[in-house]
């Protein structure tokens, strides 16, 4: 892994930073390898919400729970110098709470509306983030995510229900900040992003050839407690848009 010196300055300041060659070629090509054969042979026996599908109705757009489900992706998320780096930016021994994908598969990868991870979180106080790493090239046009740097600052936004399998509660409103003001997040495969649970971001549907697949971990810190007022919410949302 290779960390740049000031992850924990930039996390803290924009609530978003890359770190590029997060993991190596080696073990991307593991990840990918491992995430092929969990779809082909082990999915079709877990629960139907272990997995959102595209609207064509049979391509993954999420895999859920891998940290459950999966043995490999349990390691690969508690490894020693993931929690290390992470412990920093939580405040405390992280808890790995999942491991999942981002599929966006070529063609009928759909978009992720304006939202606050929180939102489906629900931790209080929101010590909690994620490490987006890429499988896949991803670029602005197969469906980059972007972020508004800074607005993990902000409170928490008024939402709504989304509507969007799998994304099924998002901001009220969208906001003014313009696409070329946001942090788009193209990186190479085996790069990744941290963001923080507050970290407002989007992405667009993929119309092109290429897939843009992510590998996400979740972690929050040990002393986190579920809001109720925000889990009350999201449970609007996810019952009005179940993921399966
Ligand atoms: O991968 C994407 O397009 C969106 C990811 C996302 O919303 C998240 O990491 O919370």
């Amino acid at each position: 892994m290779n960390k740049n010196n000031n992850v924990v300055e930039d996390y803290q300041r924009d609530g978003v930073v890359r770190i590029r060659e997060f993991f190596s070629s080696e073990t991307v090509e593991k990840i990918r390898t491992e995430l092929d054969r969990y779809i082909r042979e082990d999915l079709p026996s877990k629960p139907v919400d272990a997995r959102t599908l595209e609207a064509d109705g049979k391509t993954v757009r999420n895999l859920w729970r891998l940290n459950q489900h999966n043995e490999f992706f349990r390691e690969l998320g508690q490894r020693a110098e993931m929690l290390s780096l992470v412990a920093d930016l939580v405040g405390g021994v992280p808890v790995l709470e999942g491991v999942e994908t981002f599929s966006k598969p070529a063609r009928v990868g759909s978009g992720v509306p304006y939202h606050q991870d929180n939102a489906y979180f629900c931790q209080t106080p929101p010590d909690m983030l994620t490490v987006w790493v890429a499988i896949d090239p991803v670029t602005i046009e197969n469906g980059a995510v972007s972020f508004i740097k800074g607005s993990h600052k902000l409170e928490m936004q008024p939402t709504k229900p989304s509507g969007v399998t799998g994304n099924s509660i998002g901001l009220a409103e969208i906001p003014d900040t313009s696409n070329s003001e946001q942090f788009c997040a193209t990186l190479s495969p085996g790069d990744a992003t941290i963001h923080h649970c507050m970290t407002i971001h989007h992405s667009a549907p993929n119309h092109t050839g290429k897939s843009r697949l992510g590998l996400l971990f979740v972690y929050r810190g040990p002393h986190t407690k579920t809001d109720n007022r925000l889990k009350e919410s999201y449970t609007e949302a996810v019952t009005a848009t179940p993921p399966a």
